[in-house]
């Protein structure tokens, strides 16, 4: 464990972006090792309980309403359909299943149909994870019973620039939302999207306001955008590289104790600059073909990533990657 600080000033995080890139690579590496095994990437798999049709006008989704993104809509998914696609994830390796919703917030009566899946994918051995949107105290407490173990709601950006991101919803909604899990004793995912015209001031921001809530999240996402047609955001100009690398180290600095997760957009970056994000500090990722809606990489091609850099060599996960790498030592 490492000491935990949260009254960190903007100015100090402003800092840290601008150190040289190797100074603050090193910085955040030394603390990474210092808390983490620095070879072992934790893999969580995602799956779309419930598609499109969302009310929330979020510039960067696939599933809003508001925009054509040619996404064909579908409703809650039966119980059997996700605990196959559950199976799938853990035969592959997977150790958490993260169940995700286009819901701007569950009603009761969809929360009642969620909990047998949590409560199935627990009873596989795998860790929970649901995403549903905005949630009450009372709704924190009835997944907690159900026995969840994460739930994620990202912040997205910085408070400066939310609304320009999203206009039904206000930064605050989110923040109260992870207040209402942490006081049910879930264990926090929150994070945010780089490349949605946000300047280097939120991205400090947007990590200030995750280091500085009362306790960290347990799990931060730090997501590259992957631009959909259709939205708004479809034409906003990446972050470069070394910009992303630095946000990931700054994060790692900040919430040292925090798994730090290497989200969406993989597709888009090539092995020396993931290698470089498990250098700074993330230790999570997105494992298996399709995040929520798009695509991410094969998980042969994450085994290959992972037995070239040497990474979960010596955990027991390897057991549970053995037939994999088998089968890509054979097919590649
Ligand atoms: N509706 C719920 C909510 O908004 O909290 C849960 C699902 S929502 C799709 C989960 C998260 O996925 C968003 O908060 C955002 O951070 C991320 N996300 C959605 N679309 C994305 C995109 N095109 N690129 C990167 N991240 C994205
Ligand atoms: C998170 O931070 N990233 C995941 C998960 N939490 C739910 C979602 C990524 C979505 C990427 C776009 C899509 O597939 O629709
Ligand atoms: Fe809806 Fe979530 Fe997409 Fe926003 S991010 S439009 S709330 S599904």
């Amino acid at each position: 464990m490492f000491e935990i600080k949260n009254d960190w000033k903007l100015d100090e995080i402003r800092a840290l972006f601008e150190m040289p890139f190797n100074d603050l690579l090193f910085k955040a590496h030394s603390i990474h090792r210092e808390v983490f095994d620095p070879n072992q990437v934790q893999v969580s798999s995602l799956l779309n309980i419930k598609t499109g049709a969302c009310p929330e006008d979020c510039s960067y989704c696939s599933q809003s309403s508001k925009y054509d993104t040619g996404l064909e809509r579908e409703s809650l998914m039966e119980i059997e359909q996700v605990l196959k696609k559950a199976q799938i994830a853990k035969d592959k390796g997977a150790s958490r299943f993260c169940m995700g919703a286009a819901w701007r917030n569950p009603t009761d009566k969809s929360l009642d149909k969620v909990i047998p899946m949590i409560q199935g994918v627990k009873a596989m051995g795998m860790e929970t994870c649901v995403t549903l949107g905005m949630l009450t105290p009372k709704q924190a407490s009835t997944l907690k019973e159900a026995g969840l173990d994460y739930y994620n709601h990202n912040i997205d950006t910085s408070k400066e620039h939310y609304s320009n991101v999203v206009s039904t919803r206000h930064f605050q909604d989110r923040l109260d939302t992870l207040e209402a899990v942490k006081n049910a004793d879930i264990n926090v995912c929150s994070g945010g999207i780089l490349g949605m015209g946000e300047t280097e001031v939120d991205r400090a921001s947007m990590l200030q306001s995750l280091a500085n809530l009362e306790k960290h999240p347990d799990s931060v996402p730090i997501n590259l955008l992957v631009p959909i047609p259709g939205t708004p955001f479809e034409n906003v100009k990446p972050p470069s590289e070394s910009e992303f690398v630095r946000t990931i180290a700054v994060a790692r600095i900040l919430m040292p104790n925090s798994v730090v997760r290497l989200s969406a957009g993989r597709l888009e970056m090539g092995e020396g600059m993931q290698a470089l994000c498990f250098f700074a500090g993330a230790n999570s990722i997105f494992y298996g073909e399709q995040l929520l809606t798009t695509d991410n990489p094969t998980a042969a091609n994450d085994l290959l990533l992972f037995k070239r850099l040497g990474i979960n060599r010596k955990d027991n996960q390897r057991l549970l990657f053995q037939d994999l790498e088998l089968k890509v030592t054979l097919t590649s």
